[in-house]
């Protein structure tokens, strides 16, 4: 087996339903898609999509411009031996981990066409056959929240994301109780700021919601910020955007900071890097979830597949977008939420997709 040619696709992903978070709203990512060409004709498939060039310091135009460094740099390689393709992808670029997870990720779906294995077998196999999942309720009045809260328990969501941040803190606290107030015996609340209070404010916060049971995911910028939180604050914290590598991972587990994790596969680099991040979390009992930022059902499936493989009791849920943008690539088997939880693609091998060459129209790049 060997990389012949790698074809680049950018696509409008445009949200549906208002999505905001601290520092954005999310109106229409451009969503990158890579197709990897075995020299026998097997396609390989790879997305990644930022939600905002808020979120992580990433952008979708810069997602495509870095396939220019990195897709020349794995041509002529063997798709299955996943370590030479992400050693070459460090050498020849650092950082831009978005465009490597987006090769990375085609290369384990070309791996499993080949051997006609899912991407869930391959890295080790399901301890769950539906995954769940969590929705999240962005910023808004504390009627709306509630409202939302109480819809999406309706529909069998057990796992609600309460945005916050970018505004007075009294707002976030109406909304925070408006919530607790309707939540239901088994659903857990985890208030995602995306970095946006300061210490005091997230102090301030736990303080005045120290009768709830939630956590408290990112509510600060900086790991220094977050273990002020964690000292003077009243929930576990999860981290979300600064779980940048396995290192940072490995040093908020041994500091005692990180009660849990928002892990991002764009963020980490790919299912390789992910992969070796699940071990570390499952073996030191700290939960994590497996999501990214937007993308469709490429980078759901890649997602969901990780997250089948987390034990049950440690994991936090696959998020996909797909609720927000309601787009499939693959009708019948992209992946979707189903009563609280997201569907496995059936379609076959790999990532268990069925796609259509050429659907995505003409590639924005070539790469032979
Ligand atoms: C909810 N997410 C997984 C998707 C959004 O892009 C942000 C992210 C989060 O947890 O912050
Ligand atoms: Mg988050």
């Amino acid at each position: 087996m060997s990389i012949s040619e790698i074809r680049v696709y950018s696509i409008p992903l445009a949200a549906k339903s208002t999505y905001n978070m601290s520092n954005s709203t999310v109106t229409t990512p451009m969503s990158t898609i890579v197709e990897v060409v075995d020299a026998d004709g097997t396609i390989g498939y790879g997305e990644a999509c930022m939600a905002s060039p808020q979120f992580q310091p990433a952008h979708n135009a810069g997602i495509v411009s870095s396939l220019s460094v990195l897709a020349p740099s794995i041509i002529g390689l063997d798709p299955t031996k996943l370590t030479v393709v992400n050693a070459a992808m460090s050498s020849a670029m650092t950082g831009h981990t978005e465009g490597k997870a987006a090769l990375d990720i085609a290369c384990w779906d070309l791996m499993g066409k080949k051997l006609d294995m899912s991407i869930v077998d391959l890295l080790g196999g399901a301890r769950m056959t539906d995954v769940v999942t969590y929705h999240v309720v962005g910023i808004g009045s504390p009627e709306y929240a509630a409202g939302e809260a109480e819809r999406l328990q309706n529909e069998g969501i057990t796992r609600i994301q309460l945005k916050a941040g970018g505004r007075s803190i009294h707002d976030d606290i109406e909304s925070i109780h408006a919530v607790a107030d309707v939540l239901r015996p088994g659903t857990d609340l985890a208030v995602d700021t995306n970095r946006g209070w300061s210490t005091a404010e997230a102090i301030h916060v736990s303080a005045a919601c120290s009768n709830i049971t939630m956590s408290m995911e990112q509510p600060c910028a900086t790991e220094a910020e977050l273990h002020t939180v964690k000292a003077h604050g009243h929930h576990p914290i999860v981290v979300d955007e600064n779980s940048t590598d396995i290192g940072a991972v490995a040093r908020m587990i041994s500091s005692g900071l990180a009660d849990g994790f928002g892990l991002k596969i764009t963020r980490l680099g790919g299912l390789t890097a992910m992969r070796a991040v699940r071990d570390l979390c499952m073996a030191t009992r700290t939960p994590m979830s497996s999501d990214d930022a937007w993308g469709g059902d490429i980078i759901a499936a890649a997602g969901v597949a990780l997250g089948a493989t987390l034990d049950p009791q440690f994991s936090r849920g696959a998020w996909i977008a797909h609720p927000y943008h309601q787009t499939h690539y693959d009708e019948e088997n992209g992946p979707r939420i189903d009563d609280g939880f997201v569907t496995m693609p059936s379609g076959g091998a790999g990532l268990g997709l069925q796609i259509t060459e050429g659907q995505f129209g003409d590639p924005v790049a070539v790469y032979r």
